[in-house]
């Protein structure tokens, strides 16, 4: 991670042991207490924090304090080992962070510890950031979105967002409330939230059925909220994205328009959760996310929809190959109301994408985000939660430090960090063949190379190493991981295998297998092997 002000690299103080023991003085909550912050008692085992009458002896002090102008739960840390290390913010998730960045920065070794001297303060780019669990197909599991959730506050996101397409209760079912052991699930998350100062937000989507006006259809969909706020849920969403927003003959009496009567729903929503919730948010998905363009609709949205409701943008497209500056800056003009990017990466459920997976680095976005309407960014992931991690931790190092971020350039490191060091060169080679082909060129320019100068040596020479990479990979200790990347390993071997029978002139068989393979249903983006022998097939007809 890049800070924004880093000072006093390398000057350490050596400790000739292998603890610290530091004593706590609280200036955040008076009869403050290190566990006040979640996290902190327990996230390093050789940092013991005694509290301010203690008798043992300490080797330093470690002071929380406030500062109500550091924002996005930025924080500064001014460390002096010899006498004390001050951890301030406006709150809790960036004292967390705060006190995190802290113990980064200390070296152990076999005999002793370095603590260093430094400053750092940093504020992360941008306020809301995380995940929206709002693709189309079989939605997570609990288990998954803990770990999501956990995985989140580890690396400085902000918010987790509840909108699988296909919990009935979402969508289709909307009216119905959750049975018990549903509602037991929701808990377990706010939990897990909670403690990762993780902002959780449910969302809805009732605009397939919705009868703008039937009393009882809106105190349906209070009823449903109401369930949420019985939890401790306070941040929603109503999403009208992918429905037909015609209204009938009747409803145009009244409302005239699709997006005024929309806006009325979520209006009243808005005045439904006023009167329940002192503080809530509220965030809308229009049915028109995509563009960056006036329409009538988007025109009306802006002028009916009550300015506190924020607005869903998917970028200039639904799976957008980029988000530019200059495209952010028309559509706030446009809306007129804070934006927060719904982020459609690496998710795969669009048409043939179901069929690939997407280990790409975080990309195609754009820097400049200040002076603008903007509130952050949500990035919608794939159904393999394992698998989603490469694009969201790349994606975290955008959101907390964008002017510092690169990346194609460290995406290396963000392989190392989720399976090691030692299958890092290994597993990013397979990511070569598994790049977001929404977002970039389904193929690295050796890739491009190889097919526009039809090189069937430097071909044989990756596939060689891929060959040993995928074997490598296979030891990867992360089990989830294995079984949701194992079918698309199998089909980069069946793809090797393809180029065999290509290299051995085994042309019937070569076709045979490339109409099978056509038919697979797990496939690389780079399809490497097929568009080469067809491209080399072409031109021996052609001669
Ligand atoms: O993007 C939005 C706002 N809605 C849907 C998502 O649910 C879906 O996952 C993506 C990608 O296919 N496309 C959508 O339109």
């Amino acid at each position: 991670m890049y800070y924004n002000e880093f000072y006093m690299e390398d000057e350490y103080i050596y400790f000739n042991k292998n603890n610290l023991v530091l004593k706590f003085i609280s200036k955040f909550y008076r009869f403050g207490k290190p566990s006040d912050i979640n996290g902190v008692v327990e996230f390093d085992k050789d940092i013991k924090i005694l509290l301010s009458d203690t008798k043992e002896n300490t080797d330093f002090d470690i002071v929380f304090e406030c500062d109500r102008n550091i924002k996005n739960s930025g924080f500064k840390v001014s460390l002096n080992p010899k006498d004390k290390v001050v951890i301030t913010s406006s709150d809790e998730r960036g004292i967390r962070n705060g006190y995190i960045a802290f113990c980064s920065q200390i070296k152990k070794t076999k005999n002793g510890i370095y603590v260093p001297f430094l400053d750092i303060f940093h504020e992360p780019s941008l306020k809301i950031s995380g995940v929206i669990e709002g693709f189309y197909g079989n939605p997570w599991s609990l288990k998954n979105r803990l770990d999501c959730i956990n995985f989140l506050g580890n690396n400085f996101l902000t918010t987790y967002m509840y909108a699988p397409k296909d919990d009935l209760y979402h969508r289709d079912k909307w009216r119905e409330i959750y049975p018990s052991e549903k509602l037991e699930e929701f808990k377990v998350l706010l939990n897990e939230c909670n403690f990762n100062y993780i902002d959780f937000y449910y969302t809805i989507s009732p605009g397939n059925d919705f009868n703008f006006l039937d009393e009882n259809d809106y105190k349906d969909l209070f009823k449903k909220l109401e369930q949420m706020i019985d939890i401790g849920v306070s941040n929603f969403g109503i999403l009208m994205d992918d429905i037909d927003y015609k209204i009938n003959s009747k409803e145009k009496i009244k409302f005239k328009t699709p997006a005024f009567a929309q806006s009325f729903i979520v209006n009243k929503v808005y005045e439904y959760l006023k009167e329940q919730l002192y503080e809530f948010n509220l965030i809308m998905c229009p049915t028109e996310y995509y563009i960056d363009y006036d329409t009538p609709y988007l025109f009306e949205l802006s002028k009916k929809l009550n300015k506190d409701i924020k607005l869903f943008w998917t970028g200039n497209e639904t799976l957008s190959h980029r988000i530019t500056t200059e495209s952010f800056k028309k559509i706030s003009s446009i809306l007129k109301h804070e934006i927060i990017i719904w982020d459609n990466v690496p998710v795969n459920d669009y048409e043939d994408d179901k069929k690939l997976i997407f280990l790409s680095p975080y990309q195609n976005r754009f820097i400049n985000l200040n002076n603008y309407c903007f509130g952050g960014i949500v990035l919608n992931p794939m159904d393999k939660w394992e698998l989603s991690k490469f694009t969201l931790l790349s994606f975290s190092h955008y959101a907390y430090n964008t002017n510092n971020f690169r990346g194609k350039k460290d995406f290396n490191d963000v392989i190392k960090k989720l399976i090691g060091n030692e299958l890092a060169d290994d597993f990013s080679l397979v990511c070569k063949h598994f790049r977001n082909s929404r977002v970039s060129n389904s193929l690295s320019f050796e890739f491009s190379k190889i097919l526009n100068e039809l090189d069937e040596k430097l071909l044989d020479f990756e596939l060689q190493k891929i060959k040993k990479a995928i074997s490598n990979v296979r030891n990867i200790k992360n089990k989830d991981l294995l079984d949701e990347i194992n079918p698309f390993l199998l089909r980069l071997e069946n793809e090797i295998k393809l180029f065999n029978l290509y290299q051995n002139n085994e042309t019937n068989k070569v076709k045979d297998l490339i109409k099978v393979m056509e038919k697979d249903n797990h496939k690389s983006s780079s399809n490497i092997v097929i568009r080469f022998i067809k491209a080399k097939l072409k031109e021996l007809t052609n001669d």
